[in-house]
């Protein structure tokens, strides 16, 4: 059972999370939990302030740092975890971070709103600062519940078998191949788009090698970089070649 904590302004943002698909099972079967904490509920003024103007000048407002610690101090008294700042200046998630974070007891997801918190209580409170990449997005409750997401799928017992073996394609630093489904002809007004022959012929070492060059050739043409980090055997540097071959002879789209 993962713990984990989310100091948040919109609490109610995390129904995504509890209340649909695969974290939704995995909550009912006791294999992770979550509360969620308030800044506003530890205001002490009339009007609940949880920000103010920016010293310096410029746009926008910045989160107060005093009802983040309380906020904070709450959650840890409770078994709150390791602090994690969800911000555009933290490092990039990836699935070796998922995996980590996937061995932990207890994590607090801090999600800052306007233009972030006072930098004071990062420093004082925060133990790691995490991004979801180059966009901008409103606040870290977004990216709080992807991490949420991507932590939860890796808990043993939150997917079937099946889908925990799908999983390891990406972790093999591959992208999926293509994916097909019924019915065999789809769009009969419009020429009729086929399935792929092998995947109807039921030769499964052939249709082992055909999804294999699949994943290889989208993550060359889509994702170069992976594969420049990823040692490749005899059998993938030839199906690699072989797409190649077969996109310059108009095989391919
Ligand atoms: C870097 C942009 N800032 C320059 C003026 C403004 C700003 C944009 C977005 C300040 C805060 C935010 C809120 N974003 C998040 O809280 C956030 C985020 C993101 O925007 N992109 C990717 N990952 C994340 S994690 C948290």
């Amino acid at each position: 059972m993962i713990r984990f904590d989310v100091v948040t302004l919109f609490p109610e943002m995390f129904a995504a999370v509890t209340h649909s698909g695969i974290t939704r099972k995995a909550l009912e079967a006791g294999l992770w939990r979550l509360q969620t904490w308030n800044p506003r509920d530890f205001t002490t003024d009339n009007y609940r302030t949880v920000d103010d103007r920016p010293y310096g000048g410029g746009p926008g407002m910045v989160m107060l740092a005093e009802p983040l610690e309380k906020a904070l101090d709450a959650a840890r008294s409770e078994g709150g975890g390791r602090v994690i700042y969800l911000s555009p200046q933290g490092r990039r998630l990836d699935h070796d971070k998922v995996m980590e974070l996937a061995g932990r007891q207890a994590l607090t997801l801090l999600c800052g709103r306007y233009e972030g918190v006072d930098e004071r209580l990062v420093r004082r409170r925060v133990d790691e600062e995490l991004s979801l990449g180059d966009f901008v997005l409103s606040g870290g409750e977004l990216a709080a519940m992807a991490v949420m997401d991507a932590v939860v799928r890796q808990l043993p017992g939150a997917l079937g078998d099946g889908q925990s073996a799908l999983e390891e394609s990406f972790a093999a630093g591959l992208l999926d191949c293509p994916q097909y489904t019924r019915p065999e002809t789809w769009g009969v007004e419009s020429g009729g788009l086929k399935v792929p022959e092998v995947l109807l012929s039921g030769h499964h070492e052939q249709i082992r090698r055909w999804r294999l060059q699949q994943a290889l050739g989208r993550t060359w043409l889509r994702r170069p970089e992976l594969l420049a980090a990823r040692r490749m055997s005899d059998e993938e540097s030839k199906l690699l070649e072989a797409f190649k071959q077969d996109m310059e002879s108009g095989a391919q789209k």
